[in-house]
């Protein structure tokens, strides 16, 4: 089952690379493996001292966790997951992890961001297990217009777009003003627009970090978010504004399929 999470990682790095969303080590990813942490894996000894995750995060001690390396390649993750990535565990004081394999390969710049992530997701019982960064093109060009960053105007246009998006992305996209990446600040105020009830938000002039069940279901809700924003942007680019599906016609699509908003 382990085996089965990382491959499914590995899988989605591949789609990340093949999207042109990954540029170099753009973007990074990590599942919340502990289901999967059986004796054998709970008694391997840590490959070098602990280090500190920058904040102290409660509900983590213990936890063990597969996240993409630093400086590692989406495209190098999707043929060899274990030499781009490492299982990390968090120390009993749950502010320090230690790496446990396959290699001492250094976990995401993001680390404070997706395991803060992982945190609130356990705090407030979620069966959430993974989250993932990226930089898809077309989201990141619309986080540049300044009127696209009210609350939901992105989420009303992109669901308009076709709906399918409105139906496979029913939380919409939150907004996260930019922020230094890597940052404390950028991890808590992701977490504050998650808590809103969002599954995805669109970090300003950076990128997306979304949150699911495992890493395929936070993938296929920013690719239906990229179509919805490729599908705008074709529009305008034959010179019209595209009209969008109506008020009314995304109402009847949430009543039919019981979408939440
Ligand atoms: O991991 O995308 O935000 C590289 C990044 C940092
Ligand atoms: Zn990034």
């Amino acid at each position: 089952m382990l085996c089965q999470a990382i491959c499914q990682a590995a899988e989605v790095a591949g789609h990340l690379w093949q999207k042109g969303w990954a540029e170099r080590n753009g973007g990074n990813l990590t599942l919340n493996i502990t289901e999967y942490a059986d004796g054998d894996m709970r008694s391997l000894p840590a490959l070098e001292p602990p280090r500190p995750i920058g904040t102290e995060l409660p509900y983590l001690k213990g936890c063990y966790f597969y996240c993409k390396g630093t400086n590692r390649r989406m495209r190098d993750l999707a043929r060899h997951p274990m030499e781009n990535g490492a299982i990390i565990r968090i120390t009993e004081d749950a502010a320090h992890y230690e790496i446990i394999a396959d290699a001492v390969v250094l976990p995401t710049s993001e680390l404070p961001a997706h395991l803060s992530v992982h945190n609130y997701l356990i705090g407030k019982g979620s069966s959430y297990k993974a989250s993932l960064h990226t930089h898809p093109t077309e989201l990141v060009a619309m986080s540049h217009h300044r009127p696209f960053l009210e609350k939901d105007v992105l989420t009303q246009l992109l669901w308009s777009m076709i709906p399918e998006t409105r139906a496979f992305c029913p939380r919409g996209l939150g907004i996260v003003p930019y922020m230094l990446p890597g940052s404390i600040e950028l991890a808590e105020t992701t977490i504050r627009t998650l808590d809103e009830g969002y599954d995805v938000v669109l970090w300003e002039k950076h990128g997306v970090f979304a949150i699911g069940e495992n890493i395929t279901e936070a993938f296929d809700m920013v690719d239906t978010l990229v179509k919805s924003a490729q599908i705008y942007q074709d529009a305008r680019s034959m010179g019209f504004e595209p009209e969008g599906m109506s008020g009314l016609q995304m109402r009847q699509l949430a009543d039919a399929f019981g979408l939440p908003k």
